[in-house]
C-alpha cells in the first residue's frame, strides 16, 4: 500500500473513530436520558399517634409519624397560626399552653400536613380536641398516673408513678409495678396525703406537688418538675405555720387559674383544730 493510500486509510479510521465517539456520546446521553427517574407524585402519609378526633388533651405534646419520599416538614395549623413540628418521619409538636392562650376545657382544631422533597403534600389530618389537665410528666404524649398512699411503710407515706403507654395504663396496678416510687422519710410524715398534677410552670411537661401533711410547725410541700427524663429531684417549699403545731397544713390542695392570667394558683388548705377555723395559702403563682 502506497503512502497516500495509507494516509487515506488512517484519515478514514480517524473519521470513523470520531463518528463512533460522537455516536457513543450521543447514545450515552440518550441512555442517561431514558434511565433518569421522574419525580414521584405519590402523596406522603401523615398520622397522629397519641390523639384522635374528639379526644381530651392530657399531655403537652402531639406526636405522630409520616411516610413518603423524603419527608421535609410537618406543618400544624391552629387558630390561624402555622407551626412546624420537630422531626419528620417521627415528629413531635408542643401544644399551646394556657399561658399561650389555649384555655382549660376550650376546644381547638389542629390540621396536620406532611410535605416531601418533591413538593407533594399529604391529605390533611384534622383533630378537633378539648384541653384537659396535663398529666404527662415525661412528655411522651401519654398521660401518667400519680397515686398517693400516706400510710405506706408505717405512715412514712409514698407516691407511686405509673407511665402511660400507647395501650393506656396497665390493667393491673400495684406498688411493685410502678415506674417510680417517691417515699416519705419519717413515720408520721404522711407523705402523699394530697397530690396535684398539673403543668405549673407551663413548659409542656406536667409537674407534681405533694404535701407531707406533717403535724409539725415546719411544713413542706414538694414540687417535682417534669421533663423528658421524667421528674427531677424535688424543690421543697417549707412554710412555717402555727407555732402550737395544730395546723393541719396540706390537708387539701386545689389548683386553678383564678387570676385569669394564664398562671396557676395553688391553694393549700389548713385546719386549726384549736382555733376552729380554716385558712388557705396560695403557694404558687
Ligand atoms: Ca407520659
Ligand atoms: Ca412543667
Amino acid at each position: 500500500m502506497g503512502l497516500l493510500m495509507k494516509l487515506l486509510v488512517l484519515n478514514t479510521s480517524i473519521v470513523i473513530c470520531e463518528i463512533s465517539v460522537i455516536l457513543s456520546i450521543f447514545l450515552s446521553f440518550g441512555c442517561a436520558e431514558t434511565t433518569k427517574t421522574r419525580p414521584s407524585n405519590t402523596k406522603p402519609i401523615v398520622s397522629a399517634i397519641n390523639l384522635k378526633n374528639g379526644d381530651i388533651v392530657q399531655t403537652g405534646f402531639l406526636i405522630g409519624t409520616a411516610s413518603g419520599d423524603d419527608i421535609t416538614k410537618i406543618e400544624i395549623s391552629s387558630n390561624g397560626k402555622v407551626s412546624l413540628a420537630e422531626g419528620t418521619n417521627q415528629w413531635i409538636y408542643k401544644f399551646p399552653t394556657t399561658k399561650e392562650g389555649w384555655k382549660d376545657d376550650e376546644k381547638r382544631s389542629f390540621t396536620i400536613v406532611a410535605f416531601d422533597k418533591n413538593g407533594n403534600s399529604s391529605e390533611k389530618v384534622v383533630l378537633n380536641v378539648r384541653k384537659g389537665v396535663n398529666r404527662d410528666l415525661n412528655g411522651d404524649g401519654f398521660p401518667d398516673l400519680v397515686m398517693g398512699d400516706h400510710l405506706f411503710d408505717n405512715t412514712k407515706g409514698a407516691a407511686f408513678i405509673y407511665n402511660g403507654t400507647i395501650d393506656g395504663m396497665q390493667a393491673s396496678i400495684d406498688g411493685k409495678k410502678a415506674n417510680k416510687i417517691l417515699k416519705g422519710k419519717k413515720s408520721g410524715e404522711y407523705f402523699g396525703k394530697t397530690i396535684v398534677v398539673q403543668d405549673f410552670d407551663q413548659d409542656g411537661y406536667a409537674d407534681i406537688v405533694i404535701s407531707d401533711f406533717s403535724i409539725n410547725k415546719h411544713i413542706k410541700a414538694y414540687f417535682y418538675k417534669g421533663s423528658s427524663d421524667g421528674i427531677d429531684a424535688p424543690v421543697i417549699k417549707t412554710v412555717l405555720r402555727d407555732q402550737d403545731q395544730s395546723g393541719y397544713f396540706g390537708i387539701t390542695f386545689f389548683v386553678g387559674d383564678f387570676s385569669l392570667k394564664g398562671f396557676f394558683n395553688l391553694f393549700i388548705k389548713s385546719r386549726d383544730d384549736k382555733k376552729k377555723n380554716i385558712t388557705v395559702d396560695v403557694l404558687e403563682e
